[in-house]
């Protein structure tokens, strides 16, 4: 018996439980994914003991000699990664990296462009709920109606009419690829600074699989769990000229002591990310969502903007005339985890919503490819044209649970 299961049977008994239904369960959340035996080991350790406010080889507190090593290694394997002459790894999220990259570049007040939230951006692009709503003028931009992509040339006519400080490219719910060159040229046009928030796309850009913005942007920020595969936290990357506002808008701006077990579990994710492995594993992402992509479409299921670029899928579930909630609870109901999302230009409010958001990063990381995919796609669309029937959903789960036992899941070894 472990320790915890001893002390704590109740969080010992939930974590069993958790593993049991991560292996049993096909995780199609676009956002989430497996961090390696390695990463979890890291994330774990004594580090959760100690306090390094400041930076390596400035620290408020003594005893940080390891912690430099770790910091140090982490902001220098991010630097090799994504190609930048800065990295600041102590963001303990993405929204608090995003926080601080608006106080090191922009003032209260200050106009913005990001993209609405309802069509694919993210609440601290400006949601009038989050921080960034509140404290700066963001002026939201959207898709195109017909296509449902980003139209560069609408988004540039509405820069010339509200002159941003800073333009926020990088989305939470946006199938296609992201044109990084073309805002940049939209921002030096205007005067604004680009900030790229490449949360979702950070490990195909890490593998070569998505333009990166690195030449582009002025400011790129990320969170380290979603495609990157590691621990779940953020980061900001930035040219140096940015380094000391950044450094400085983190710790003491808008955070206090960094979460050390967390940046060395980011260490060891970005050394996983430098492997040649990493690059197989991007790629793979891409295809399995393409596929997935396909065969759902040929099951009848319309997917916005006609299909995937990228690692995520947004479907239409008027096209099985349900809502994005119906379908959510009735898939997990059937052992697939996705979530429900709005579509541009939805009718639905977000809680109900009309779209279903589904990625192939996890089910990649269980070694799944193109095959296993058409499997995938065929349960969702039995289960998506038959969301009451019971007897649907209890099939499904059985054959689901069989199936993803047979994949093992990294990090896990015994559920
Ligand atoms: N919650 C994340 C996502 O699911 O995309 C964004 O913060």
């Amino acid at each position: 018996m472990s320790v915890l299961a001893s002390r704590d049977p109740e969080i010992a008994g939930a974590i069993a439980n958790e593993r049991v239904r991560q292996v049993e369960t096909l995780e199609l959340i676009a956002s989430e994914n497996y961090a390696s035996a390695a990463v979890l080991e890291a994330t774990g350790s004594v580090f959760t003991n100690k306090y390094a406010e400041g930076y390596p080889g400035k620290r408020y507190y003594a005893g940080n000699q390891f912690a430099d090593v770790v910091e140090t290694a982490a902001i220098d394997r991010a630097k090799e990664l994504f190609g930048v002459e800065h990295a600041n790894v102590q963001p303990t999220s993405g929204a608090e990296a995003n926080m601080a990259a608006y106080f090191a570049t922009i003032q209260p007040g200050d106009t913005v462009m990001g993209l609405s939230l309802d069509q694919g951006g993210h609440l601290t692009h400006g949601s009038p709920v989050n921080f960034s709503g509140r404290l700066y003028n963001f002026v939201p931009y959207t898709v195109d109606r017909e296509t449902e992509a980003l139209d560069l040339a609408a988004i540039r006519i509405q820069a010339k009419a509200c002159q941003p400080k800073l333009i926020v490219a990088g989305y939470t719910a946006y199938p296609r690829a992201i044109d990084f060159a073309g805002f940049a040229e939209i921002a030096k046009e205007v005067g604004a600074l680009l900030m790229v928030d490449m949360s979702h796309i950070a490990g195909l850009i890490a593998g070569g699989q998505h333009m990166s913005p690195q030449p582009y942007a002025d400011i790129i920020t990320t969170t380290t769990h979603k495609t990157l595969r590691g621990p779940r936290g953020g980061m900001i990357l930035c040219r140096a000229e940015y380094a000391d506002a950044i450094d400085k808008a983190v710790f003491p701006g808008t955070q206090g002591g960094p979460h050390l077990h967390t940046i060395a579990g980011k260490a060891v994710c970005f050394r996983e990310a430098l492997q040649p492995e990493f690059k197989v594993y991007a790629a793979k992402i891409v295809e399995n969502a393409s596929a997935l992509a396909d065969a759902l479409m040929a099951g009848g299921l319309r997917l916005v903007s006609g299909g995937t670029d990228n690692h995520l899928i947004l479907m239409d579930c008027n096209s099985a005339k349900i809502s994005g909630l119906k379908a959510q609870n009735a898939l997990q109901g059937a052992g697939i985890i996705a979530n429900k999302n709005t579509i541009p230009y939805d009718t639905r409010s977000p809680f109900i919503g009309s779209g279903l958001r589904l990625g192939t990063p996890a089910l990649t990381s269980r070694g799944m490819g193109a095959a296993e995919m058409q499997r995938v796609a065929a349960w969702i669309c039995r289960v998506m044209k038959d969301p009451d029937g019971d007897g649907v959903r209890e099939t499904v789960r059985q054959e689901v649970a069989d199936f993803a036992r047979t994949y093992p899941v990294p990090g896990i070894t015994d559920a």
